[in-house]
């Protein structure tokens, strides 16, 4: 399990895996963040193409190529906004990783990048939503024998020294 995860810090639209999974809202239409951070690097074709695609609900994904980005694919998973914690954000959020791995296992990606969703615009409290991030990974890797590696990218000291931290409690840094 240790080998197949890895805590990274920095850009995630630098990343050259198969998929970068990216923070995205339910019109899937280009916002701040690290979503910005992906669209220019990864050209107008992406934007033209997710104005296309209808949406997408909270805690599911939609799939498109990376157009100029080093990653082949981006994940867009739309991650819950926080709103106190009472509005079933956990389990959104838990479902924003799930898909992301699921759609990544079925179309036999071997490396996946995932920022911390939810924890910036959408205010996520950052331990809680570091440790459902890790959980839910930690969960599929152990029933999956296809995804080789998925990155943790973190964009501030605060996320790794939260990343570093859970990792390192449960033998995984
Ligand atoms: N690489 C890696 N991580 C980054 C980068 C980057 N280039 N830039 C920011 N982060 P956010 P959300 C981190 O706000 O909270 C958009 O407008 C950042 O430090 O990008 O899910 C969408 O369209 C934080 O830890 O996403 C939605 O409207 C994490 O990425 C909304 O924001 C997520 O922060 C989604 O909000």
């Amino acid at each position: 399990m240790k080998n197949r995860i890895a805590l990274v810090k920095g850009d995630l639209a630098k990343m050259n895996v198969d998929a970068v999974v990216n923070a995205a809202d339910e019109t899937l239409v280009v916002g701040g963040g690290v979503d910005a951070a992906i669209h220019k690097a990864a050209g107008p074709r992406l934007l033209e193409l997710t104005r296309s695609l209808g949406g997408c609900p909270v805690g599911k994904v939609k799939l498109t190529p990376g157009f100029d980005l080093p990653a082949k694919h981006v994940i867009h998973a739309v991650g819950p906004m926080w709103q106190g914690g009472g509005h079933h954000e956990a389990k959104f959020l838990a479902n924003a990783y799930k898909s992301s791995l699921l759609i990544a296992q079925n179309e036999g990606f071997k490396t996946i990048a995932f920022p911390c969703l939810s924890t910036g615009i959408y205010k996520y409290p950052k331990e809680e939503a570091a440790e459902i991030a890790i959980g839910e990974v930690v969960k599929f890797l152990a029933n999956d024998k296809s995804l080789q590696k998925v990155h943790f990218v973190v964009f501030t000291d605060e996320d790794h020294a939260i990343y570093a931290r859970k990792l390192g409690e449960r033998g995984l840094a």
